[in-house]
């Protein structure tokens, strides 16, 4: 049987032959390229970002829909193309389906980044920051897919916490009530997008990469149909101090309130404001934690191929 019957899934040919291979693959977003950075820093960013997977020792394969095809292993023309475009929507896993039968060009989020991986087999992604639960959602229900999707699909994660525009002890709730384990690399805290921590206790620290590998396929071996979030803070070098983010965000929350922005469009008006605000070292620490975690989760799904390659022998 193949579960992927009628599903246009178009893989780049070396993404195609990773998977034949059993070679590590890290999966990627597309929309932080579409609606997460400015151009032409958001096309550069995606490119060193897929650079830096490979120099983590896994090969990258980013994810957009494009004329009703879901590209597994974007070129560097499509990035480009989805870099440029104004008209490309941001798309979560409740759009994916009337996208592709209407054949037009989405970008994914997390959620539906990790919706398509693991119907491709590959089972590692990396971003900067996740969804989560929204400030105010007592009041908004405002909580992102992105964490529902982590209850459902079987992704190792690699991120830096979520972002600091939401209500991170609620998050960490959230995540604890479904089980999905979060480990943070060489940290005691869960980090909080570009600032180094949250102020939250992690639940887990680990500090050695084949210990993480080893918890992942112990996780998944027990029958988990869940992900884990792997969190790894900023470089000390990009890290911006969580007080400054904090007066700027309070402020474009009641703005926010008063231009009756909510629903899928305040995570991209909010990290706007929080950019200009600070003259736009949020966004170049947005790409810092891109890439140094795009590396990391290629190390890391690089050692976690060898070990059950190991485990199979
Ligand atoms: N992290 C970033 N930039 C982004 C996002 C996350 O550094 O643009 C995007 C991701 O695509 C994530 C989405 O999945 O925001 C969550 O949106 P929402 O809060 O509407 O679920
Ligand atoms: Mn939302």
């Amino acid at each position: 049987m193949n579960k992927n019957y009628n599903i246009p899934l178009k893989f780049s040919e070396e993404v195609a032959d990773a998977l034949h291979d059993g070679s590590p693959i890290v999966a990627l977003e597309s929309n932080v390229i579409t609606h997460g950075l400015p151009y032409p820093d958001n096309a550069l960013t995606a490119k060193k970002v897929e650079e830096a997977v490979r120099k983590g020792g896994a090969i990258p394969a980013t994810i957009g829909i494009k004329d009703g095809e879901i590209l597994i292993g974007m070129s560097f023309n499509e990035i480009e193309q989805f870099s440029k475009a104004k008209n490309i929507p941001k798309i979560g896993n409740r759009d994916i389906s009337i996208l592709l039968a209407q054949r037009n060009s989405g970008a994914t989020t997390v959620a539906s980044t990790i919706m398509i991986a693991e119907l491709a087999n590959i089972n590692f992604f990396a971003s900067a920051g996740i969804g989560g639960v929204h400030r105010g959602a007592e009041q908004t229900m405002d909580i992102s897919a992105d964490l529902m999707q982590f209850t459902k699909s079987k992704v190792a994660m690699v991120c830096a916490g979520a972002k600091n525009i939401l209500d991170l002890g609620l998050t960490m709730e959230y995540l604890e009530t479904h089980g999905v384990p979060i480990i943070s690399y060489q940290s005691d805290y869960f980090p909080a997008f570009y600032c180094k921590s949250s102020g939250f206790k992690s639940p887990h620290r680990i500090d050695n990469i084949t210990k993480i590998a080893d918890v992942i396929q112990m996780h998944w071996a027990f029958g988990n149909k869940n992900s884990m979030l792997i969190t790894k803070s900023i470089n000390d070098e990009d890290a911006i101090d969580e007080r400054e983010v904090e007066d700027i965000l309070n402020k474009a929350i009641i703005n926010a309130e008063k231009k009756k922005i909510s629903g899928n469009a305040i995570t991209k008006y909010l990290m706007q404001i929080i950019d200009r605000e600070t003259q736009g070292r949020t966004a170049r620490a947005n790409a810092s934690v891109l890439i140094s975690n795009a590396e990391f989760a290629g190390n890391l799904a690089s050692v976690y191929v060898s070990i059950t390659k190991e485990a199979v022998l």
